[in-house]
């Protein structure tokens, strides 16, 4: 606490105010972009066994994966809806992988291969981005829930539906959490703080992301807001807030286990903010990332790909090689294949069954549309 303002001059010393803002809130960091560990320590602390390095990177070549097939299918007119995830593998999936079953996801419409590794079938993601009712189900193919909620198109209305959900598992006294993801564009909206401030004013058992990739469509991050870190807005609502290396898989993974351990013990919820990229488009539907930022940036970035320095380090160590990513990435294919084949072959949505989906209780308006759609076979 000793370089916090105590005296009226230094209170009345914005300079100060702005440097000390900047200044507290250093990058959590254990890979650097070698795939060289720079802190043995927070190695240590992250605790994760041979098994978890390669399922975290099987999960994040899982992401890139899909990430490639569901643009070529956008391409053919196959999908409805897509936001490219590729540059944010790490920020996604080694977050993911520190919660557990009976944790509650609330994602953000890019957030899809969270709720995948969760459980999620292929197939049912792929029905969600075209638009199909049965892509709202949050099932596994043997029949067990997947705790997520849908992914979320109103910015920042999952963080407000994640702490009514959180205070509910305080409530109920469950050794469990929910956690949110939104984007830098995000902490902009008012559902946003009223999130947070609500989890928080209730020590609710909630983890808060913030996926700073840069941009809110074509708004870049410094016009989002001036606060020199999203984490910032945390303290404003009086939650332990942290900033951490979003392509750096281990820092990720530690940052989201601690965030956990200290939320389900009942001491309220933790913000943290990743530093990531969007490789790519904002979505599929049309935009050009070309017109708001340089090639140059974009190659920048692309040098600090997350799976490059996870695969190295575990290269090192003598857990990966080229043929076993060739072999799993031929396994993700063949899954994304049979998944587009069952996709394809579900019966056309109804009118019918698409309102019959929106409302638990349909009004009196939407039951008289149903029936008409019904009774015309639609
Ligand atoms: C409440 C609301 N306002 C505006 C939009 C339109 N919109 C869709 S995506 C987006 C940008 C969000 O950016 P960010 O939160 O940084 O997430 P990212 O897309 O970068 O993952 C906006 C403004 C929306 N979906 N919801
Ligand atoms: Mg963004």
């Amino acid at each position: 606490m000793s370089n916090i303002s105590k005296t009226n001059d230094q209170i009345l010393d914005f300079d100060y105010q702005l440097k000390a803002q900047d200044d507290a809130f250093p990058t959590l960091k254990v890979l650097d972009n070698d795939g060289k560990i720079v802190d043995e320590k927070a190695l240590e602390r992250a605790d994760l066994s041979d098994d978890d390095l390669i399922n975290i990177f099987h999960n994040m070549l899982l992401n890139r994966q899909l990430d490639i097939r569901s643009t070529k299918l956008a391409r053919q007119g196959r999908f409805g809806f897509f936001a490219p995830t590729a540059g944010q593998e790490a920020s996604q999936m080694a977050s993911a992988y520190a919660f557990h079953d009976e944790d509650w996801l609330f994602p953000g419409y890019r957030d899809i291969p969270e709720i995948v590794a969760k459980g999620w079938p292929i197939w049912k993601a792929i029905l969600w981005s075209r638009g199909h009712v049965v892509g709202n189900e949050y099932t596994t193919d043997d029949g067990k829930e997947v705790n997520s909620w849908f992914p979320q198109i109103i910015i920042g209305a999952q963080y407000v539906e994640a702490a009514g959900v959180a205070l509910g598992l305080k409530k109920r006294n469950k050794k469990a959490v929910s956690y949110a993801y939104t984007g830098d564009g995000g902490t902009s909206q008012g559902d946003f703080y009223e999130g947070m401030n609500f989890a928080a004013a209730y020590h609710a058992n909630e983890v808060f992301f913030v996926q700073n990739n840069g941009f809110a469509i074509s708004t870049p991050r410094k016009l989002q807001t001036a606060a020199p870190h999203l984490a910032a807005k945390g303290w404003a609502v009086g939650v332990p807030s942290l900033v951490v290396d979003g392509q750096d898989a281990i820092a990720v993974y530690l940052a989201a286990k601690e965030a956990r351990a200290w939320a389900v013990s009942g001491k309220g919820p933790v913000l943290i903010e990743t530093l990531t990229d969007r490789f790519e488009a904002h979505s599929t539907a049309g935009d050009d990332p070309l017109r708001y930022r340089t090639k140059e940036d974009i190659a920048d970035w692309w040098k600090k790909d997350p799976l490059i320095r996870m695969r190295k380090y575990i290269t090192d160590k003598g857990l990966w090689d080229e043929d076993k990513e060739n072999d799993y990435i031929a396994q993700i294919d063949a899954r994304i294949d049979e998944d587009i084949k069952k996709a394809d072959n579900i019966d056309k949505q109804k009118i019918s069954d698409y309102l019959k989906n929106t409302l638990e209780v349909p009004g009196y308006a939407m039951k008289e549309q149903i029936e008409k759609f019904e009774s015309e076979g639609k």
